[in-house]
């Protein structure tokens, strides 16, 4: 390995602006990280006020763009604010990139993010010219230390004509040794994704790419910008409580096997508030993680030790919680392993491990389908993420949200979805504050059944049931008329109360 002053001449040292000036309009670039955890930070900023030079002359520019997950404010805020997005895929959050793709200001398409990585090898979507690359460490040979999070980044890495590094100081190098680095080959030479268990490693610890394709590195100290958590509430902690019960008494049962299986648990306040109460439940026994982002409550379970491992693709928590991680490598280093979303997503090891998933549902109807993307069926929140990959090949899938949502006015529990991301056939449990519908081996009207008296809200109830008697006798008693009839009344009057189904009977 060489040392500074050879890294010196090795690569070329540049600011974030000269970086940037070398990305041109129409440029695809793919980006590391995965959540705003290990996204580069510096470059697409300087990408962005590029962007508005050229605006402020009249000239275009735009760029595509793929990232593994999410990011941070400084990658997907800036790029929106700067109206700068050519394309945008597979999954986003941020307030300002949400409202521009609402507004038809950023073409944006929600994929599955286990599918990302190889659909660009497939050559399904453009080529990324530049990958634009966060580490903690480098070499002269090309070995990269990523940081918090993977994403796509052996992908981008090897497809890209051109590598821009940012290289933050903010990461200790000490974390080589975390990351498990694994390109699955591709059909038809593609063989078995060999992990058995949550903690096997299969890949290189660093990632190496053709140091010829450095095009420049940037020196950063940012922090990762991952936003709070709300403080849980009644409604998040009863949530995580009917969670807890409902796998303590699957375990009770025997279709848990007693040494527990490993849990995925999707992004979120509910999500983060749910592992809380599970980890607080003495009847479950400490267990395992396979999941693709380690949120807070994560961390403070396995300081607790009732999580004994976790595989994930980022470690997506906030600032003082990942300062503790640091401050402690020695610790979390045989319990934690940060994977390619390509491999920790991946639907062969999710049926093979036998997951638990749980994930957030914004609304689900009374069959078992969910919709966690599009409010009111059309405006995007954020994407259907890695909630299918999960969801779909699960030892069993649960959804949770609280069972209404902007004050009591939109019942979370509809006759139908207005948008479907899983589909009944996935779907095992859902669960709200009120209860658990265990839909397994249920037929429609027994699901709706179930989910009506377990889970919706006093106020929407009788509703809800008369709704199922407008169709007559019949398999799933569903009536196209008035389907969306809650959704319309939200609509018309800002409240599903008081919906009425007297002109559909
Ligand atoms: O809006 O903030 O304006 O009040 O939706 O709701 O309760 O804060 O929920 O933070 O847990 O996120 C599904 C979005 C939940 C998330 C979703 C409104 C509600 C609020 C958010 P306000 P909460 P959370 C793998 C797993 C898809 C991806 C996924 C998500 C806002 O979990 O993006 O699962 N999931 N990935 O008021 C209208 C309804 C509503 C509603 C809630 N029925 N109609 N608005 N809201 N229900 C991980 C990855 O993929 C990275």
């Amino acid at each position: 390995m060489k040392n500074n002053s050879d890294m010196q001449q090795t690569f070329k040292f540049v600011t974030a602006e000269e970086a940037a000036a070398y990305v041109n309009n129409g440029d695809v670039i793919g980006f590391s990280g995965f959540t705003p955890a290990g996204c580069p930070k510096e470059v697409p900023t300087a990408i962005a006020k590029r962007a508005e030079a050229f605006h402020a002359e009249g000239k275009e520019f735009k760029i595509g763009m793929y990232t593994g997950a999410s990011t941070g404010d400084s990658l997907d805020g800036a790029l929106a604010r700067a109206n700068a997005i050519l394309f945008r895929t597979p999954y986003q959050s941020n307030k300002d990139l949400r409202v521009a793709l609402n507004a038809e200001r950023a073409p944006y398409f929600d994929m599955h993010l286990s599918v990302l990585a190889q659909e660009l090898r497939y050559g399904f979507m453009p080529k990324p010219k530049f990958a634009i690359m966060e580490v903690c460490d480098l070499t002269a040979e090309g070995e990269m230390v990523l940081t918090s999070g993977v994403g796509i980044s052996p992908t981008i890495a090897q497809l890209a004509d051109f590598i821009i590094v940012e290289w933050n100081h903010n990461h200790p190098k000490e974390l080589r040794g975390f990351h498990d680095i694994y390109q699955p080959l591709d059909p038809p030479c593609r063989k078995e994704i060999p992990i058995y268990k949550p903690s096997d490693r299969i890949g290189s610890t660093v990632l190496k790419v053709d140091p010829s394709k450095i095009l420049c590195v940037v020196k950063t100290e940012r922090n990762d910008e991952v936003g709070g958590f709300s403080a849980t509430d009644a409604i998040t902690d009863q949530i995580g409580a009917n969670v807890a019960s409902f796998l303590a008494n699957e375990l009770k049962t025997g279709r848990i096997p007693a040494e527990f299986l490993p849990i995925q648990s999707g992004v979120g306040n509910i999500a983060n508030a749910v592992m809380a109460s599970l980890g607080a439940n003495p009847d479950i026994p400490a267990f395992e993680m396979y999941t693709e982002v380690i949120q807070d409550a994560v961390i403070e379970l396995m300081k607790q030790g009732r999580i004994k491992f976790a595989s994930g693709c980022s470690l997506t928590v906030t600032n003082p919680v990942l300062k503790s991680i640091y401050a402690d490598l020695n610790f979390f280093r045989d319990k934690i392993v940060l994977r390619p979303s390509e491999i920790s997503n991946n639907p062969e090891i999710a049926r093979r491990l036998g997951l638990i998933t749980i994930n957030t549902a914004l609304e689900v109807d009374i069959f078992g389908n969910v919709n966690s993307t599009h409010v009111l069926g059309s405006k995007m929140m954020n994407g259907i993420g890695g909630s299918a990959d999960f969801t779909r090949n699960a030892y069993i899938s649960i959804f949770t949200t609280p069972s209404t949502a902007k004050g009591g006015k939109i019942s979370s529990i509809v006759p139908m979805v207005s948008h479907v991301d899983q589909t009944e056939h996935s779907v095992n449990v859902i669960i709200t504050e009120y209860g658990i519908a265990d839909l397994r081996g249920k037929s429609p009207i027994q699901r709706a059944e179930e989910i009506i008296e377990n889970c919706v809200a006093p106020e929407y109830k009788e509703m809800l049931r008369d709704y199922t008697k407008l169709s007559g006798v019949t398999h799933t008693p569903q009536n196209l008329a008035a389907c969306f009839g809650m959704h319309t009344q939200f609509a018309k009057t800002g409240s599903m109360q008081g919906t009425s189904w007297e002109d559909f009977k």
